[in-house]
């Protein structure tokens, strides 16, 4: 299913009239106040971020999995969700694939499918979390940090293979999360493991092509619950040290301890050079769990501010790769995806407003009371009509969720599908 031009602007019709009053209303404030809304905008327009390959279907959980039906049962389908996607919110510019998942049968078949769609594909992610089918030795016990030097060898043997997928595809970066770890004290050597993880990532690492990055992610716990080898920012951030200046920390929102300042890691490892790149999601408890700026805007706000200055600030630290990394079990995942572009695009233009220059007076003051009346100026601007113009210039949805609704999106893939696909993923 591919939605087309004339059917969105069906769909602006009703609501141009009130979208015209309000973008009107907002850049008329923002221009009083000095800022340039047109280049607040064309940077909405540019932010464009990748939809993982495995959130098109439903999440579930080790519980159970309630499928929306009209899934994606194979990589062109996949692919074909994204677009739709990215035609109504013009900001899913991206897909991002998940080997063995989803691994291309016909590349020139899908580079095509995708190029028309104006679908680039982003960082390719490796998987030895889990036992593949036919594979001689198993993860149970970890992959490159595994005792056994065999284990280890697939598993870097696997890396070096999402890395010639990824290539044919035109990818240019890989994305390293381990699951490995210990469940119970005394089952690791915690010195040991690190060693072996460093050496494998080395060796995954000499195997880059020149322009290419390696990304490496951290996370504290599950599904390991005693230690995780590479547990935190600090573990991610020495082990990029050790492979070279192409690899990188990967900041996962959903893979922090409760109360962690995630916005004062992102601000450290840029200006160290070393943010490569970023997986969007929200939670209240646990990892990967719910949309994007469904629990706390305001930190997601927080953290934006310290992209959005290294962004401007730090030449040292490259341009990011951009993913959003959560999968769920009661919406409609395109509906879900949906939101989070929303929220991380309504989070990028309150940061973009934050008055830069009055915020660093206000800091070399002490002026606290003042620093957080600058921020909270930015984060209590209703930016929605900013956002709602982006889509809107580029051929887009002035509302994607009225519109996926209006259009009966899930209707037709179901009708075009049928109700027993499944998608592959977690
Ligand atoms: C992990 C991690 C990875 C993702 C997998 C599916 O928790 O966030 O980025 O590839 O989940
Ligand atoms: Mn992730
Ligand atoms: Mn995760």
């Amino acid at each position: 299913m591919k939605i087309e031009q004339n059917h969105i602007q069906d769909a602006n019709k009703k609501a141009l009239q009130s979208h015209q009053e309000h973008i009107d209303f907002l850049s008329h404030s923002l221009t009083r106040k000095g800022v340039d809304v047109d280049k607040i905008i064309k940077k909405l327009q540019d932010f464009q971020v990748a939809i993982p390959s495995w959130a098109l279907g439903a999440g579930g959980t080790r519980f159970g999995r309630f499928s929306f039906y009209g899934e994606p049962s194979n990589l062109e389908q996949k692919i074909e969700d994204v677009g739709l996607i990215h035609s109504l919110t013009q900001t899913a510019g991206a897909v991002s694939l998940h080997i063995p998942w989803d691994i291309p049968q016909d590349y020139n078949a899908i580079k095509e499918l995708a190029n028309g769609l104006d679908i680039k594909f982003d960082a390719v992610n490796s998987n030895t979390f889990q036992d593949q089918k036919n594979a001689k030795e198993s993860y149970k016990y970890g992959s490159l940090s595994n005792i056994s030097k065999s284990v280890r060898e697939q598993a870097i043997q696997h890396n070096l293979e999402v890395i010639k997928i990824g290539d044919k595809l035109g990818s240019k970066s890989l994305t390293v999360w381990l699951a490995d770890g210990s469940c119970f004290p005394g089952q690791n050597n915690f010195q040991t493991a690190l060693q072996n993880t460093e050496n494998s990532l080395k060796e995954i690492y000499k195997g880059l092509p020149t322009d290419w990055s390696m990304l490496i992610e951290y996370k504290p716990y599950e599904p390991n619950f005693y230690s995780t080898v590479i547990q935190d920012w600090g573990t991610s951030f020495m082990l990029a040290n050790a492979c070279g200046e192409k690899a990188f920390s990967l900041v996962d929102l959903g893979h922090h301890l409760p109360n962690s300042n995630i916005e004062q890691i992102v601000s450290i490892l840029m200006l160290k050079g070393k943010l490569g790149g970023f997986h969007f999601n929200d939670s209240k408890y646990g990892d990967d769990d719910l949309t994007v700026g469904s629990i706390k805007p305001y930190a997601l706000f927080l953290i934006f501010n310290e992209l959005v200055y290294g962004m401007q600030n730090n030449p040292q630290n490259p341009d990011l790769a951009w993913m959003i990394d959560a999968s769920h079990n009661v919406k409609d995942p395109l509906e879900d995806l949906i939101q989070s572009l929303d929220a991380i695009q309504e989070a990028y233009a309150k940061a973009l407003l934050v008055d830069q220059n009055a915020l660093k007076t206000a800091q070399q003051e002490n002026d606290v009371v003042k620093c957080q009346e600058i921020l909270q100026d930015a984060y209590r601007t209703d930016v929605r009509p900013l956002l709602a113009k982006a889509r809107l210039d580029k051929g887009g949805a002035l509302s994607p969720i009225h519109a996926y609704r209006s259009l009966d999106v899930r209707n037709q893939l179901i009708r075009e599908r049928g109700k027993d696909t499944k998608a592959t993923g977690l």
